[in-house]
């Protein structure tokens, strides 16, 4: 297992190349990262918002983040505020977006910090982060992406599909797997039978590194050498973060039940926070005085923020159709016109190009000829992939072999085979990373190989492209 300092803050390996400063502000979000999860949690308690999943214990993943290029991409879950900070996003957009406020103006600005919002379903973002990296590269762009996740989520389909994808397709992808030992009340020897989570990187054929997740030092080593791999061709990595949350797994959950009060008092003697202070104070670069003023500062910016969102109007019924779509779909706009009729209000006017109406759309003119459906749907994508650069095509047969259906046949030649892509037999991943790649601007068209095999790919569907 990688460490670089050991719980007592003392190095025992080589120090990364950081300058005093960037030490100092390392410890800074670390500190940032703990304190607004405090903050959270008493929110959350004082009834004013839902619910909140802790990262305390987990937050030397600042590290990670810290080793990302402004270019590369953070594909994250849920449990990863320090990542967030670390990003440069201010702790208004995280807090705002536990507190469910409107976010009109975009503080969580996806495109700004490069960080993909919240995503719930357990281990569906990873195919993600794989199709984003390829349609990257294609796009002649060394961005990586780097995608988080716990170790609950390695038993989901979804982690072998991307690990798998990734590996054949050797995409610039670095996993970080925190492993905080359970994934709500289940513990890792119920999920695994592995001796350790980074040994299945070798099942897939690349690198999988066991680090110690609470040296914020060790974490931005192995995570700076993941992304120097990934965006110089070297491919995938997986990083195991040994750690360990000490909240209990969300404000709803009570207090755990699955361990011992020592085990914890064992693991909050490798307090990251701790750890870092103590490195710091032992080069002289840190003082007790230093972080009153810190903390006062932290703690001042974060009641101002709370302050701010508070004073925010609450949702209004016109933030899906407007803020959610370039043009709402017309059945949402007749949604909204039904809820404020119900709730007595006059209707919205929605202008006629904030609505999309598919009926409305013209219709192609000219002649017309009879075809059978594999021939319109064969002419229509070799005519698309010679007028657009963006479209790629994903699935099972779909190169060499043209398609069980020959959809696709002679576009392997013609458009090559990184347009034209012969993927692994599994439908979630072609959907999952088709997904991805549409992150990335390009135009895919994912080809599952007979109907009754879409069930796979359904998680992908409704959880995420009919999003
Ligand atoms: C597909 C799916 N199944 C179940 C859940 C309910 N659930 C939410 S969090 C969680 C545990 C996740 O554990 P892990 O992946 O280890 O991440 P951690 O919460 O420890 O960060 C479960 C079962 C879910 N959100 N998504």
């Amino acid at each position: 297992m990688r460490q670089i300092l050991d719980p007592a803050g003392e190095l025992v390996g080589p120090a990364p190349d950081l300058d005093d400063t960037q030490l100092v502000e390392m410890f800074r979000l670390l500190l940032t990262t703990r304190m607004a999860d405090e903050k959270l949690l008493n929110l959350q308690r004082q009834g004013r918002m839902p619910a909140y999943y802790q990262v305390s214990g987990q937050e030397a993943h600042v590290g990670a983040a810290l080793a990302l290029r402004e270019t590369d991409w953070l594909f994250t879950a849920y449990r990863e505020l320090g990542m967030w900070l670390a990003r440069g996003m201010s702790p208004i957009a995280a807090v705002g977006l536990w507190m469910g406020v409107a976010d009109d103006d975009d503080l969580w600005d996806v495109n700004r910090y490069r960080v993909t919002r919240l995503n719930a379903t357990i281990g569906t973002h990873l195919p993600h982060a794989v199709g984003f990296g390829y349609a990257e590269r294609l796009q002649e762009r060394d961005t990586v992406a780097m995608v988080v996740f716990g170790d609950g989520a390695t038993s989901e389909s979804d982690f072998h599909a991307a690990m798998n994808f990734a590996g054949v397709w050797k995409t610039p992808t670095v996993f970080l797997c925190q492993n905080n030992q359970v994934a709500q009340s289940t513990t890792i020897d119920k999920q695994t039978a592995a001796a350790t989570l980074a040994a299945k990187a070798d099942g897939y054929g690349f690198c999988g590194e066991r680090v110690d997740g609470m040296d914020p030092l060790a974490m931005y080593q192995a995570a700076r050498e993941a992304v120097e791999r990934a965006a110089s061709g070297g491919g995938p990595t997986l990083i195991e973060m040994l750690t360990y949350r000490f909240a209990p797994h969300s404000t709803y959950d009570g207090t755990p039940v699955y361990r011992t009060t020592d085990e914890e008092s064992q693991w909050r003697q490798r307090d990251p926070i701790t750890r870092m202070r103590a490195f710091l104070v032992n080069k002289g670069l840190w003082e007790t005085g230093q972080e009153d003023d810190m903390r006062a500062g932290i703690s001042a910016n974060l009641e101002a923020f709370v302050d701010q969102l508070e004073a925010r109007a609450p949702v209004s019924r016109h933030y899906s159709p407007r803020q959610l779509f370039a043009r709402a779909p017309a059945s949402l706009a007749e949604q909204l016109h039904r809820e404020q009729q119900d709730a007595g209000e006059a209707p919205a006017a929605l202008e006629p190009d904030e609505v999309w109406a598919v009926a409305e759309d013209p219709s192609p003119t000219g002649e017309t000829r009879r075809l059978d459906m594999t021939e319109a749907l064969k002419l229509t994508l070799h005519a698309a992939f010679e007028r657009d650069q963006s479209l790629v095509t994903l699935g099972e047969d779909v190169g060499v072999e043209g398609g069980v259906f020959r959809i696709t046949e002679g576009m392997h030649e013609r458009f090559g085979a990184d347009r034209v892509i012969d993927t692994p037999l599994c439908e979630t991943g072609i959907m999952g990373t088709a997904v991805g790649m549409a992150m990335a601007g390009l135009r895919p068209v994912a080809e599952i190989e007979f109907a009754g095999f879409v069930y796979p790919a359904f998680d992908q569907l409704i959880g995420h492209v009919a999003r």
